[in-house]
């Protein structure tokens, strides 16, 4: 058995393109040299061979000692940090937010004090409800969390693609957030909403009522996270160096507009490209496709929110935008990608608590709950208070604590001191109070018994419901309709359905209707019984609608092009060329990831296998195909859901002449947005169509239940 040669013997061996050596039990070394650094420990020592354990004898046991082997493990075994509680699947990126004029007579914040001032910034996006590796287009919130590295510290502006919440008081975050997750005893459903506990929940809160209904709009689905807005949902506060207080809501809106994806759309997606929205933003930056959102602001003083409907502390509600314009101050683009996702991404730390000089919190009890909640939760997640000195984390300003020590503390002080006031003068002395410069609290004047309460002003529930429902174009109705009915369809308890629909009396009718039309409920329950009478009079909010408020561009949109062997080039070049000069990309689908001969023999290269590329992760398809193609792939049961996904999804479909027999066989009818290219040329006209987006029109053909 025993063999002669030495144990680090290695013989050259190639595999494919690789020169590799090999070891005597076949296994492959890749060595040091050149410019290929050496492999060390932690410690600096250099390993010789990472591809065996150490041993006695060559079938013999492991031996304790071989501290390469087991350093590797245990780092291995200890990889893991608790992901977030909430929001725990994200996607991060760096870029900067820049100031448009001077608004020191709003605030005193450094970083709008003067024009043109250009701070970095780092984005996440996120999910609620699923685990870190949920896919990305469950129906859910999406966080919307900013991080301004300011001059005078880091602002952090945790916000969402909502502009309301799900509750009034911080204490109800545990309940609505287990009753949103997965159900305890089974451990499922992950990142859905569609369950018992879910509507169990929300139809015994009715202060839920309004979230409920934009929870299922599309702008749980959006189509990236480049294309949504983001709300700070509550009222803060500005103050000026002479401590003048305006009340102010922060809103990010798009550059390239809101989109969202269709329901059917996102159950695909989330089955083709669990990371579509990742992916995404990573492809757009890396493609030098900026993502970009207009910082607004609504500013109002105290009279104003004395004469508001709601009240302007109750984070379930909004201040329509109709009703009080939207300052625009700034720009924030994203322009690069992280580095490292766990160094960055999941160890960026977001505090509500994090706010600079010129900003401040007001009495919103959800807000002053949350500023508990953030930092409590970064000591659990990243393990050590120390955390703040994550680069992601630590200002990029100076900043001179007298904290010290605990677990991985890699920053320190250097000299004696360690506490203020002091005898050592001068830098010895360490750092000192900042009278003038310093933070200071709005000085708000406050009174009152203590007691668990809730203020009678928070009591309405259901009129800004009412006029978010009537603020949407007909086809976003229909939408939140079906969304109502597929959730409820999954919740087992007949009586919680029903419960819903009495809620939704109150908001509307007609949209109850349709809701216990299409859970066929038996007999249409009595409409719950409001704690304060429906404001039936409140003036609907048009910039409250996706739809309604058009992109008008392709800009940043993706078509998919189905092609087969003979595909016509000069019409594929066309569209190719057209699309880019709208800011927009194609992508070519082919049966097999070789790519396919061209009609005048060129080669092109395909993206994506038709079975790997599916028309749900596009925004519109084209299909070009040559005779043979058209019948090979009418046969084709990938490339005929191609089709009839696109068709069903509403979604803009070019096609050549030879395309008509797989789009006859995929169900596709003749309308306005199935367009036939006769030569390049047209190209340009289709993609002018495409800016609407979808063909709406024949959503009504082909949704019937
Ligand atoms: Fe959060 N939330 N939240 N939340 N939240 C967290 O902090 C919490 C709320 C939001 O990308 C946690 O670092 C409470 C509203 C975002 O890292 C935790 C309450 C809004 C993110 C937490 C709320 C948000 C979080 C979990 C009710 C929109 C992700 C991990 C009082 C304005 C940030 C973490 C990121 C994350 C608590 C309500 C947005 C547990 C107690 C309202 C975008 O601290």
């Amino acid at each position: 058995m025993a063999k002669t040669t030495s144990p680090n013997s290695r013989k050259p061996a190639q595999l494919g393109d690789q020169t590799v050596a090999r070891g005597e039990g076949g296994e492959t070394h890749q060595v040091a040299g050149g410019d290929v650094p050496v492999l060390t420990t932690q410690q600096g020592v250099p390993v010789s061979d990472d591809q065996n354990s150490l041993k006695i004898g060559r079938r013999g046991p492991t031996v304790l000692e071989d501290f390469h082997f087991r350093e590797k493990i245990f780092h291995f075994d200890h990889e893991r940090i608790p992901e977030r509680v909430v929001h725990a699947r994200g996607y991060g990126a760096h870029g900067y937010f820049k100031n448009f004029a001077s608004l020191a007579e709003i605030t005193r914040a450094d970083l709008f004090q003067r024009a043109g001032e250009k701070i970095p910034a780092f984005v996440r996006f996120s999910t609620v409800a699923g685990s870190k590796g949920s896919a990305d287009l469950a129906r859910d919130v999406r966080g919307f969390a900013v991080k301004l590295y300011t001059k005078e510290g880091n602002w952090d502006i945790v916000g969402n693609n909502i502009p309301v919440f799900f509750i009034q008081d911080a204490i109800k975050f545990p309940d609505m957030v287990h009753a949103a997750k997965e159900e305890p005893d089974r451990a499922f459903p992950q990142a859905q909403t569609a369950h018992d506990n879910f509507w169990d929940f929300i139809s015994l809160n009715p202060e839920s009522i309004n979230m409920a209904l934009w929870i299922m709009s599309d702008r749980t689905i959006p189509r990236s996270f480049r294309f949504m807005e983001g709300f700070g949902v509550h009222t803060f506060r500005l103050v000026t160096a002479t401590g003048k207080s305006t009340f102010v809501k922060f809103h990010w809106k798009p550059k390239l507009g809101m989109q969202s994806v269709v329901w059917n759309e996102a159950l695909k997606i989330n089955g083709a490209d669990p990371d579509f929205h990742r992916r995404d933003l990573w492809d757009a930056i890396r493609m030098g496709a900026f993502p970009e959102w207009e910082l607004g602001l609504q500013l109002f003083d105290e009279k104003f929110a004395d004469k508001f409907a709601f009240d302007v502390l109750d984070p379930t509600k909004l201040i329509p935008e109709e009703e009080l314009p939207i300052r625009r101050v700034g720009r924030l683009v994203l322009d690069r990608v992280v580095d490292n996702f766990f160094a960055e991404t999941e160890q960026v730390a977001f505090c509500t608590q994090n706010i600079v000089p010129g900003v401040d919190f007001s009495n919103d009890p959800l807000l002053q709950g949350r500023n508990f909640s953030y930092l409590d939760t970064q000591l659990k997640r990243l393990g050590s208070p120390n955390f703040t000195y994550l680069p992601i984390n630590a200002p990029k300003c100076p900043f001179h604590t007298l904290q010290q020590d605990g677990h991985m503390a890699f920053v320190n002080p250097k000299g004696r001191v360690n506490y203020e006031p002091n005898s050592w003068g001068g830098a010895a002395g360490g750092p000192r109070e900042a009278p003038e410069q310093g933070f200071h609290s709005f000085p708000a004047e406050e009174q009152g018994q203590k007691a668990r309460v809730r203020s009678d002003t928070f009591a309405d529930h259901y009129s800004q419901a009412r006029q978010f429902y009537l603020s949407q174009t007909e086809i976003e109705q229909r939408h939140i309709a079906s969304a109502f009915t597929f959730e409820l369809s999954k919740v087992e308890t007949p009586a919680i359905r029903a419960r819903m629909v009495a809620h939704l009396l109150n908001v509307d009718a007609a949209l109850a209707k349709a809701v216990a039309d299409g859970l066929r409920l038996k007999e249409m329950p009595k409409p719950a019984e409001p704690a304060r009478p429906v404001v039936k009079t409140l003036k609907p909010s048009p910039a409250l609608s996706i739809i309604g408020n058009p992109a008008g561009t392709f800009e940043g949109r993706k078509l998919g092009a189905l092609v087969s062997d003979g595909v016509d080039a000069a019409l594929l070049n066309g569209l190719r060329a057209a699309l880019e000069k709208e800011g927009a990309v194609l992508k070519v689908v082919a049966p097999m990831i070789g790519g396919v001969e061209a009609s005048d023999g060129s080669w092109i290269e395909a993206d994506e296998k038709i079975d790997g590329g599916p028309s749900v992760v596009f925004d519109a398809v084209a299909v070009l195909l040559s005779d043979a193609g058209a019948k090979l792939l009418a046969e084709e049961a990938t490339a005929r859901d191609f089709v009839a996904d696109a068709f069903a999804h509403c979604k803009f479909i070019a096609h050549n002449g030879a395309a008509a027999p797989l789009l006859a066989k995929a169900g596709v009818a003749a309308d306005g947005g199935v367009v036939e290219l006769k030569a390049g040329r047209d190209a340009a006209a289709f993609v002018q169509t495409c800016r609407q987006l979808r063909f709406w029109e024949r959503e009504a053909k082909v949704k019937r239940v």
